[in-house]
C-alpha cells in the first residue's frame, strides 16, 4: 500500500482518515500538497507532460495554461448532486436525496480500487481568511491533478491550512475520483452530519473543486442554520465615494448573471471619483458582528469566472486579472495560442481550434469556446482588490442585492419594505438557467437567494433561519432586487448593464444610508424619477423607462406562479412568505 506519511502534519485524525481512504482507493502513491511555488511548478510540469494542461503563448499569457474537459463534464450536473441527510425531509422537496448508507455503499462501490496506477493528492485548504474565526478547514483527497492546481490558486492551500488545522479533528472531508467520466457512474454526494462530501465521476469545477460549491454553500449553508450564520452565492464588493466612505455590498445572482462583473465594475466617467473594490465573485459567509451588523468574509482566494462575455469594454479587471498564472478551461485558442472566446474584444479569427481541440472556421453554427468555459484566476491578480480580503473580521454588509436573469416582470430596482419583504424578495427570485449547469437553457425557474443548487438543508428551514436573522442583526442590511437583464420586444437588453449599473447601485447605497428618497409602488420601493442618474448615458429615455415599469398584469402572474413553489414545502414552509404573497396579490387582485 503506498505511504502515506508526510513531515507537514502529525495530525492523528487526519493521518488515520487519509489512510483509511487509501485502503479504499489504492492509489499508487500518495502526495501532500503543501502550496509552495515550487510544487506549484511540479504539478504544472507533470500535468503538461501528461497533456492534462498545456501551455499558452507564454509571452501574451506568461504562466497561463490550458485545459480541455470531457466533452460529457462540462458544468455542474444537479441532477446528479445529491443532499444525504439522515431523512429526506432534512433535504427537501428542491434537493436530491439519498439516504446516508445507501449513498456510501454506493459511492464506496465506486471508490474501491479507483485510484490503482493513479496518485492521490492531499489537498488541505483554509475557506476563508486565515486565522479567522468565521473560516473553515477542508481537506480534498483528489486523483486530478487539474483539481489540486485549481484548489491552489481558488483557496488557501497546504501547510497554512495544516498549520491552522493543528491537532484538531474539525475539518471538512471531501473525497474525490475522477473515475472514467460516465455520467453514469457520476455522483456529487454531500453529508452534512459528517461534514463531508464525496464526488465520483467529474473533473469539473462545482463537481470537484470541494471547497467552493460542496463545502462554502452546501455544507456552508447547513453549517450556518446551525451556527447562526449564513453561506450564499453572494458577490461582496465595496463602493468607496470621492469623499473616502465605503460602503459594502453582497449581491446574490444566479450561475452567470453577473455576478464576477458587478463585483469588478469599473464606474462610468460621470462617477469620477467613485471607486469599486472587489471582496469577492461568487461566495460570502456573513455573521452577525459585535456592533450588531452584518459582517461578511469571502471563503475563496481565486475567481473561477464564466469566459464568454468577458472583454476589455464590459469588464477590464478581469481581463487583468487573467492576464498571468491563470488556468484556461475550455477556451478556443488562436493560431498563435491564444486564448478566444464569444465576446470577445476584436475581429473573430478566421480560424481557430474549438474547445475541444477541432479546427474551426469563422461563421461556423457551434461556438468555438464552450458557453460555460472558464478562469481560474488568482484574487491578488485582480487590480481592484479589496485591502479588507484577508481581514479576519470580514466587512460591514449595508445592503443586500438579489437579481436574476429574467427578459421581462422585474424592474431594473425595486427596494425591499422591510426586512420580511425582502427575504420574500429573495425567496421568489426566479431566473433563466445558464449554461453554468447542465440542461435546458433559457427556462425560468425559481431559484430562491440563487441558492436552488446550493442549499445543504430544507430550503423551507432556510426561508425560516433567513427570517430569524432578524432579530439578531439589530442593524441590517436593507434589502433590494435588480434585474439587468429586461429586454425590449426584439429581444434587445433594454438597459446597457457591466460598467453602468454603477448608476443603479449608487441609488441604492445612498437608500442604504436613507440619503434619498423613494417612491413607493404596489410591490416596493422604486426610484423616484430622475433619481437614478443617466447622465452621459447614450441611451434612448424611453428604454430606461421600459426597465423600470412595473406592470400590474405581469405580477398578478408571477405573483400566482410563486403560489406552487411554496405549496410543495407544505407546512415546514414559513407562514410570513405566504401571507406577504397574498398581501401583494391582493393589491392588483
Ligand atoms: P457564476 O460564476 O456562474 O456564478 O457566474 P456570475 O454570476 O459570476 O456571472 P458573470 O459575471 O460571469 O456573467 C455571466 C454572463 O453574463 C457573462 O457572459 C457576462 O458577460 C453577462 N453579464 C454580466 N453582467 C451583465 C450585465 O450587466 N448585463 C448583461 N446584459 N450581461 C451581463
Ligand atoms: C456556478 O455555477 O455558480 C459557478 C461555477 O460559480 S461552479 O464552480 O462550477 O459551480
Ligand atoms: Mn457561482
Amino acid at each position: 500500500m503506498a505511504s502515506v506519511s508526510t513531515n507537514l502534519t502529525s495530525n492523528k485524525f487526519l493521518l488515520d482518515w487519509v489512510a483509511q481512504k487509501v485502503t479504499l482507493c489504492q492509489p499508487d502513491q500518495v502526495v501532500w500538497c503543501d502550496g509552495s511555488e515550487d510544487e506549484n511548478k511540479r504539478l504544472t510540469e507533470f500535468a503538461v507532460s501528461k497533456g492534462i494542461l498545456a501551455p499558452l503563448n507564454q509571452e501574451k499569457h506568461p504562466g497561463c495554461y490550458l485545459h480541455r474537459s470531457n466533452p460529457n463534464d462540462v458544468a455542474r450536473v444537479e441532477h446528479l448532486t445529491f443532499i444525504c441527510t439522515p431523512t429526506k425531509e432534512e433535504a427537501g422537496p428542491t434537493n436530491n436525496w439519498k439516504a446516508p448508507d445507501e449513498a456510501y455503499t454506493l459511492l464506496r462501490g465506486l471508490f474501491e480500487g479507483s485510484m490503482k496506477g493513479r496518485t492521490m493528492y492531499v489537498v488541505p485548504y483554509v475557506m476563508g481568511p486565515l486565522g479567522s474565526e468565521h473560516s473553515k478547514i477542508g481537506v480534498e483527497l483528489t486523483d486530478s491533478v487539474y483539481v489540486a492546481l485549481n484548489m491552489g490558486i481558488m483557496t488557501r492551500m497546504g501547510k497554512p491550512a495544516l498549520d491552522m488545522l493543528g491537532a484538531s479533528n474539525n475539518f471538512n472531508r471531501g473525497l474525490h475520483c475522477t473515475g472514467d467520466l460516465n455520467p453514469d457512474r457520476r455522483y456529487i454526494c454531500h453529508f452534512p452530519q459528517d461534514n463531508a462530501i464525496w464526488s465520483f465521476g467529474s473533473g469539473y469545477g462545482g463537481n470537484a473543486l470541494l471547497g467552493k460549491k460542496c463545502l462554502a454553500l452546501r455544507i456552508g449553508s447547513y453549517l450556518g442554520n446551525k451556527e447562526e450564520w449564513l453561506a450564499e452565492h453572494m458577490l461582496i464588493l465595496g463602493v468607496e465615494s470621492p469623499e473616502g466612505q465605503t460602503t459594502y455590498v453582497a449581491a446574490a445572482f444566479p450561475s452567470a448573471c453577473g455576478k464576477t462583473n458587478f463585483a469588478m465594475m469599473i464606474p462610468p466617467k460621470r462617477f469620477d471619483g467613485w471607486k469599486v473594490t472587489t471582496v469577492g465573485d461568487d461566495i460570502a459567509w456573513l455573521r452577525v458582528g459585535d456592533d450588531g451588523r452584518l459582517w461578511a468574509v469571502n471563503p475563496e482566494n481565486g475567481y473561477f469566472g464564466v469566459a464568454p462575455g468577458t472583454n476589455w469594454q464590459s469588464n477590464p479587471n478581469a481581463m487583468k486579472t487573467i492576464a498571468k498564472n491563470t488556468i484556461f478551461t475550455n477556451v478556443a485558442v488562436t493560431k498563435n495560442n491564444t486564448v478566444w472566446w464569444e465576446g470577445l474584444d476584436g475581429e473573430t479569427p478566421d480560424e481557430l481550434t474549438d474547445w475541444q481541440g477541432r479546427p474551426w472556421k469563422k461563421g461556423s453554427a457551434e461556438k468555438a469556446a464552450h458557453p460555460n468555459s472558464r478562469f481560474t484566476a488568482p484574487a491578488a491578480n485582480n487590480p481592484i482588490l479589496s485591502a479588507h480580503v484577508n481581514d479576519p473580521r470580514g466587512v460591514p454588509i449595508s445592503a443586500i442585492i438579489f437579481g436574476g436573469r429574467r427578459s421581462n416582470t422585474v424592474p431594473l430596482v425595486m427596494q425591499s419594505f422591510n426586512w420580511a419583504h425582502g427575504v420574500y424578495l429573495g425567496a421568489t427570485l426566479a431566473s433563466e438557467t445558464t449554461a453554468a449547469a447542465a440542461g435546458q437553457q433559457g427556462v425560468v425557474r425559481r431559484d430562491p437567494m440563487a441558492m436552488l443548487p446550493f442549499a445543504g438543508y430544507n430550503m423551507a428551514d432556510y426561508f425560516a433561519h433567513w427570517l430569524a436573522m432578524q432579530k439578531r442583526v439589530p442593524y441590517p442590511p436593507k434589502i433590494f432586487m435588480v434585474n439587468w437583464f429586461r429586454k425590449d420586444k426584439n429581444g434587445k437588453f433594454l438597459w446597457p448593464g457591466y460598467g453602468d449599473n454603477m448608476r443603479v447601485l449608487k441609488w441604492i447605497v445612498d437608500r442604504a444610508h436613507g440619503n434619498v428618497g423613494a417612491q413607493e409602488s404596489l410591490f416596493g420601493w422604486v426610484p423616484k424619477q430622475g433619481h437614478i442618474d443617466l447622465s452621459g448615458l447614450d441611451i434612448d429615455p424611453a428604454k430606461v423607462d421600459e426597465a423600470t415599469s412595473i406592470n400590474e398584469g405581469e405580477w398578478k402572474a408571477e405573483l400566482e406562479n410563486q403560489k406552487a413553489f411554496f405549496d410543495q414545502f407544505g407546512e415546514r414552509m414559513p407562514k410570513t412568505l405566504e401571507l406577504i404573497r397574498q398581501m401583494l396579490l391582493s393589491r392588483v387582485a
